[in-house]
């Protein structure tokens, strides 16, 4: 089975680290699934041939030779589905590993999202998002993981709350930022995340 994941050839330095195939190369490091990055820049995104891929010609998009999917947490959720690392092989643990991945894009995301986008409406962005954060962090005191050990979840979860860090958002938030520290500090994520960095290394615009 040969893995492919599309990711940017290059993006700008403010967006390196960040880009959402790096939540598919986490998870397949995690699963100790070996893949190729497909990489692809704006004018490929925008062709047919990878709108039947990502209809919406965004990464990540992935295939296995027998599934093809995009959406990050699709993706997610079919790689945790192959691999124990992921989540439980308990029918109630993998249905919470679920929830919490749909959590992190669905409860969590849109508002750290508005924070860093809509600048202009901080305060009611971060009075939003801090709504979603104090429980959340509630949650996780005195826990290592959401669910007692690391799942997809947790990934997903890392991937959304490290785009807070630069705001100073998660330094209010000790409980979560040690959370997000203690998942970044995985072997699997250094990986993926070299990997994807690696990339905009090897094609960085020539200097003038
Ligand atoms: N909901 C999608 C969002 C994907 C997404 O926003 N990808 C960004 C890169 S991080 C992208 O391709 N942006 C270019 C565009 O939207 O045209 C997912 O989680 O896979």
């Amino acid at each position: 089975m040969s893995i492919e994941v599309s990711a940017f050839r290059w993006v700008p330095p403010f967006a390196q680290g960040y880009v959402r195939d790096l939540r598919v190369r986490w998870a397949l490091e995690e699963a100790a699934l070996a893949y190729q990055a497909a990489l692809v820049d704006q004018q490929a995104c925008a062709s047919a041939g990878y709108r039947q891929w990502q209809p919406f010609g965004q990464v990540p998009a992935y295939r296995d030779g027998e599934v093809e999917l995009f959406e990050s947490g699709a993706i997610v959720l079919h790689i945790a589905a192959k691999s124990e690392a992921l989540a439980p092989a308990d029918e109630a643990g993998r249905a919470r590993t679920t929830a919490w991945v749909i959590a992190a894009l669905n409860s969590i995301e849109p508002y750290a999202q508005m924070l860093i986008h809509f600048k202009e409406s901080r305060v009611q962005a971060e009075s939003l998002l801090n709504r979603r954060l104090e429980p959340l962090s509630a949650w996780l005191d005195g826990k290592d993981y959401l669910e007692g050990r690391f799942t997809a979840g947790d990934l997903m979860m890392t991937a959304v709350l490290r785009e807070l860090v630069d705001s100073g958002t998660l330094a209010r938030f000790p409980v979560l930022d040690a959370y997000r520290k203690r998942c970044e500090a995985r072997p699997a994520f250094g990986r993926a995340l070299e990997a994807q960095m690696q990339v905009f290394r090897d094609n960085a615009p020539a200097q003038p």
